[in-house]
């Protein structure tokens, strides 16, 4: 397993939040962190206080917190205005009777109000339920129901898909449109929101108080509902520093929706924590459009996901030199293991490090990561973040020597880790059942240096001939193929060798499917990698199955493949 090569590349820049990674490690204290807030004086807390009002009573007040856009709107939006329309829409909450503990969901695309009715139901204490606006009705019920939730934020076009007759516990839709038709428990965001004070008591609550609610799906069963505390403001205020590198000026574009983790931990918390200027940009993915958000808006952090990354690079380098991207100082991946030829190309067409970054829903924060100030390993994850403990383990805990592939487990605990799986604490347990760390599913290997390497989610590890073999290995070095733009990799059970790799394929623009470009692209992977990860099975797909957040479901292909039954499917793209 050590053919991962020792490319690295250096340092660019410093983040004056992190000179030196080792040197942090050392004199790291989460409490040091803690004196940033205002409840540590105060001892009162409130997530979207210390996020948007702190800064709208500073000097930051007229500051842009939020430039909106997408194909019709364009708004943008100061600390104080922020401050004002989240105030009135806890007061149309409060209107409503909603409490402290009460589950608000929302279920609606990016757009400002999007932001207002988040930000306000956390400010009257709920606890809040992002939901992808592509869910379909069986996915709304189940999440709303499993949670009990109280009232859910949508839209007219969405409405049909909230089953309101299967929720009894649900008494208010409050629907974000101009024309919204009257009917029972039925509330008009807008005319609520044009008579609600811009005056709020907000709802003070304790560090351990639930504030959000992310369901995610496992390979079986139903998704589960984990639930993060106020106290994870810590850790999103503390990575926003030393790992999005935020600093006053800076002008922040996170691309994630809020019905995935990032798209709150990252995409709302990390940068408002930090008092920067945050790029909500709606719609679909278009690589124009993305560029042409980077040069309008000047952005100079960029946090994206290998998907995306992927798909940009499948377009091409000549429309990258159409845009003025020279705002750009730092890039960063999340969501799945970044290929070592996306981390080439970014730095060949945007002159940029992509900087790995690798957490999970139930994580709430980052934990292994790169960072400014340190030489990047292109396919490594990088190093966990000061303050936290990162480990590869045996199924018994025993911590294995480098380059032996294991768990990834992180000593407990941490102050962004979930608090509890809404109505099921027996799958919380079993994340933590090896006493002293935090188990979370994924196999990896450390290399002598720290330097953590991701290998697949545990399920999906290949055994074939005696051999392990991690899919992401497989995959990278497939898409380095130059007719490759995609590939998901999986074991496919066979009498002799136990399993042997079949590789979905997703070709670039202008390439055929052959057999000729199937025995190419396995000899290409038998000479640069190894005889035994090249695939002996290869299949075209126009498109390969991928969660709304961009990863590939290797279980669908699998279950395709065999036959089965494909489990949840709720989060799939399309
Ligand atoms: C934030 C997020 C978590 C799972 C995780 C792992 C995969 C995320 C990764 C990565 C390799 C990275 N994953 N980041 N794999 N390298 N940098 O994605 O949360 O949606 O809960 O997914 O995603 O398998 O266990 P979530």
């Amino acid at each position: 397993m050590e053919q991962q090569s020792t490319e690295s590349v250096a340092p660019t820049a410093t983040n004056p939040n992190m000179k030196n990674y080792e040197e942090e490690r050392k004199t790291f204290s989460w409490e040091e962190i803690e004196k940033n807030f205002t409840w540590y004086e105060t001892g009162k807390v409130n997530m979207a206080y210390e996020a948007i009002d702190r800064h709208a009573e500073s000097s930051r007040a007229n500051k842009i917190a939020l430039h909106y856009c997408d194909d019709t709107r364009e708004e943008s939006y100061t600390f104080e205005q922020m401050k004002l329309n989240s105030n009135k829409f806890g007061n149309v909450l409060r209107d409503l009777g909603i409490v402290k503990g009460d589950r608000v969901f929302i279920f609606m695309p990016r757009t400002p109000e999007l932001y207002f009715a988040f930000l306000g139901a956390v400010k009257v204490g709920a606890i809040v339920g992002p939901l992808f606006e592509a869910f379909m009705e069986m996915a709304v019920r189940d999440r709303l129901q499993d949670s009990g939730a109280i009232a859910v934020v949508t839209t007219p076009a969405l409405l049909s898909r909230v089953p309101v007759a299967d929720l009894p516990e649900l008494k208010h839709v409050i629907v974000v449109g101009q024309e919204v038709e009257a009917g029972e428990g039925i509330v008009d965001y807008y005319k609520q929101m044009a008579t609600a004070s811009e005056e709020l008591a907000i709802e003070w609550v304790d560090r351990e108080d639930g504030l959000i609610l992310h369901y995610t799906s496992g390979s079986t069963g139903k998704p589960k509902g984990i639930c993060h505390v106020h106290n994870a403001m810590i850790q999103h205020y503390y990575t926003g520093k030393i790992v999005l590198d935020l600093q006053e000026d800076d002008v922040y574009w996170c691309n994630a929706d809020p019905g995935w983790v990032t798209g709150t931990s990252y995409g709302i918390f990390a940068p408002w924590l930090n008092g920067a200027t945050n790029v909500i940009r709606g719609g679909r993915f278009s690589p124009k459009d993305w560029y042409g958000t980077i040069e309008k808006y000047k952005i100079s952090i960029w946090y994206s996901s290998p998907t995306a990354l992927r798909m940009l690079m499948g377009v091409g380098d000549e429309l990258v030199k159409q845009f003025d991207l020279s705002s750009l100082r730092h890039v960063l991946s999340v969501g799945e293991p970044l290929n070592p030829e996306v981390v080439r190309w970014g730095l060949k067409v945007y002159g940029q490090r992509i900087h790995d970054t690798w957490w999970m829903t139930e994580t709430g924060g980052h934990l292994v990561c790169n960072y400014p100030a340190m030489a990047i390993r292109p396919g490594s994850m990088g190093k966990p973040i000061p303050g936290t403990d990162a480990a590869i383990v045996d199924d018994n805990g025993n911590v294995l020597p480098p380059y032996r592939m294991g768990n990834l487990a992180i000593k407990t605990p941490w102050p962004s880790m979930m608090r509890k799986v809404w109505n099921n604490p027996a799958k919380y347990e079993e994340y933590f059942r090896i006493p002293g760390w935090y188990i979370s599913g994924d196999s990896a290997y450390c290399d002598e240096d720290g330097y953590f390497w991701f290998q697949g989610r545990i399920d999906d590890v290949i055994n074939t001939a005696g051999e392990r073999v991690g899919p992401f290995e497989v995959e990278s070095k497939l898409v380095e193929h130059p007719a490759v733009a995609e590939a998901g990799v999986i074991g496919k059970p066979d009498p002799i060798r136990g399993e042997i790799i079949k590789a979905f394929i997703g070709l670039r623009d202008g390439y055929t499917p052959s057999d000729e470009l199937k025995a190419d692209i396995a000899k290409f992977v038998k000479e640069g990698l190894s005889a035994h990860a090249a695939p002996r099975e290869i299949e075209f797909r126009d498109k390969l199955p991928k969660t709304r957040s961009g990863k590939i479901m290797r279980r669908v292909l699998k279950a395709w493949e065999l036959g089965l039954p494909t489990g949840d499917l709720s989060t799939i793209e399309d």
